[in-house]
């Protein structure tokens, strides 16, 4: 299984490298690796694991984050009113077309490849249009798919197409005008 000692951190190369396009069909190493890298965010996810294997937890992750130079990410994580799920394995993803309106998350972001909190708020796209290809690693099989993802969830999105593209959050941090929204979190909180 993957563990922190996987993912590497700023300063590796590799984080600022343009991946490269993934082959289809997917060879069964390829395959493994997104599975393995969906488990990451699901057992990061679940206290026992987390504390156990000492993961940070996460919502996103992207494949060159495990020093896997290619243009493959995954996401595990509910939207903001914490009711839909949003799970996806995603090869080759790109943006077709965005919203002019931005929004970002008031807290900012964070990386799992970056060991240190950074202040300063990254405006992000409110919704975008993903076209992609969606690995089911239950069924085993690979499907085109366009996705409209819209607030937190088209966040973490584009937070993983920028590791695709050797972008770190840090460099998206600017000041925010006051006419843009923050994300809203609306569940509750126990
Ligand atoms: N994972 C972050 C995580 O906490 C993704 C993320 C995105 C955090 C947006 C906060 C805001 O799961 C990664 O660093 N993946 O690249
Ligand atoms: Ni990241």
């Amino acid at each position: 299984m993957l563990t922190m000692n996987d993912v590497i951190r700023e300063g590796h190369p590799v984080l600022t490298t343009r991946a490269a396009d993934v082959e289809i069909p997917l060879k069964a190493e390829t395959k493994k690796i997104l599975t393995q890298m969906r488990a990451f965010l699901i057992h990061s996810q679940n206290d026992e694991m987390r504390e156990k294997y000492e993961l940070r937890a996460g919502v996103g992750l992207a494949a060159p984050q495990i020093n896997i130079s290619k243009r493959m990410c995954v996401m595990y994580t509910t939207d903001e009113s914490g009711e839909t799920l949003h799970d996806y394995v995603m090869v080759n993803p790109k943006i077709v077309s965005h919203s002019v309106k931005e929004t970002y998350i008031d807290t900012g972001e964070g990386c799992l490849s970056i060991d240190r909190e950074v202040e300063g708020l990254v405006p992000r796209y409110a919704k975008v249009t993903v076209q992609t290809h969606l690995y089911d690693v239950l069924k085993d099989t690979l499907k085109e798919a366009t996705l409209t993802l819209e607030g937190y969830v088209a966040i973490v999105f584009q937070h993983e197409l920028d590791h695709l593209n050797g972008i770190l959050f840090t460099e998206r941090i600017k000041p925010v005008s006051p006419d843009i929204q923050p994300i809203q979190f609306n569940y509750e909180e126990e």
